[in-house]
């Protein structure tokens, strides 16, 4: 159920109990600073005691509509060169799945509508068993090139070298897909950073994005993840995925707002085509 149609449901026919709508709010993942914002707007109100849940929606949505940018920006392209899109997050978010359909979107011209870009694929996650492969099937079917390396190798030369080739081969993209990590392990971070820092050997604005997927369904946990890893590597965007889940997907109003960091892309599924650029009057529509 939409949360705001649970919320119509809870505070229809009594007066409001800001403490219930402040868990309320932040049971959507909407995040505290966001709730509070939004509690205090309605408690300012003259005559507040008459308010009702069509107030608390104009509130939320004008609240959400106040954060999120209007037109979210297209990919950042390289002057001329291989744009470098390095997609990075912890385990599990869908990180390999949304490399295969950003590129599939990227081939299909739906973002740059001049021309069929080319895009290759780098298999930098060498840690995990099969995920060479799992992109491999991905690569595969949608016909574009990937360059692997051996298991176990460093990402960042892997990177580099895919990076070279794609030059070479006057590729438009390159979409790196890496390991999944956990924000709080230092080491693992610093091997991300090390691949950025390789990459941006050949062109110093590379990687052109740096996106963080989060996965919908974890709530609250996406804020930290995209505080350690902005921290630590600057994001460019995010990616949302499980969005068809029981996710509300609010936590990323609260990235934006405390961030700074737009959503570029959303998942609704697990199919190729379950994929979109971050649309957010729909977001908001599907939302409320
Ligand atoms: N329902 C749904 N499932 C998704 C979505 N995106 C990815 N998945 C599924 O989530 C699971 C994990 O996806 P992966 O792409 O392997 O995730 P990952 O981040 O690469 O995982 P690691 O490399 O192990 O860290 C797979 O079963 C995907 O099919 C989505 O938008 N909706
Ligand atoms: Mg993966």
């Amino acid at each position: 159920m939409k949360f705001l149609q649970s919320l119509a449901q809870q505070f229809a026919a009594k007066p409001i109990d800001w403490d219930e709508l402040e868990e309320a709010l932040i049971r959507a993942d909407l995040g505290v600073p966001m709730t509070m914002r939004i509690i205090k707007t309605l408690q300012e109100r003259e005559a507040w005691s008459l308010l009702g849940i069509g107030d608390v929606l104009k509130a939320v949505r004008a609240e959400i509509a106040r954060i999120l940018p209007p037109d979210p920006a297209p990919i950042r392209r390289a002057n001329g060169k291989t744009t470098v899109i390095l997609i990075i997050g912890v385990n599990g978010t869908g990180k390999t799945t949304s490399t295969a359909k950003l590129a599939r979107c990227l081939q299909a011209g739906a973002i740059d509508h001049n021309r069929p870009p080319q895009v290759m694929l780098a298999a930098a996650d060498t840690f995990r068993a099969a995920a060479i492969e799992q992109l491999d099937v991905w690569a595969k079917k949608l016909g574009i090139e990937m360059i692997r390396g051996q298991y176990g190798t460093d990402p960042a030369a892997l990177c580099y070298d895919a990076y070279q080739c794609a030059l070479k081969n006057k590729s438009d993209f390159l979409l790196c897909d890496t390991a999944g990590r956990q924000h709080t392990k230092t080491n693992l971070m610093t091997e991300l950073q090390k691949v950025k820092r390789t990459l941006g050997k050949l062109d110093a604005n590379a990687p052109h994005e740096t996106l963080l997927v989060v996965d919908a369904t974890t709530g609250g946990n996406a804020l930290s993840q995209a505080r350690e890893f902005h921290g630590a590597l600057t994001l460019t965007g995010l990616i949302v995925t499980k969005l068809d889940g029981s996710g509300k997907g609010g936590i990323v109003v609260a990235i934006q707002d405390e961030l700074g960091i737009p959503t570029r892309f959303v998942g609704t599924g697990e199919k190729i085509e379950d994929f979109a650029p971050f649309d957010p009057r729909e977001f908001v529509a599907n939302m409320l």
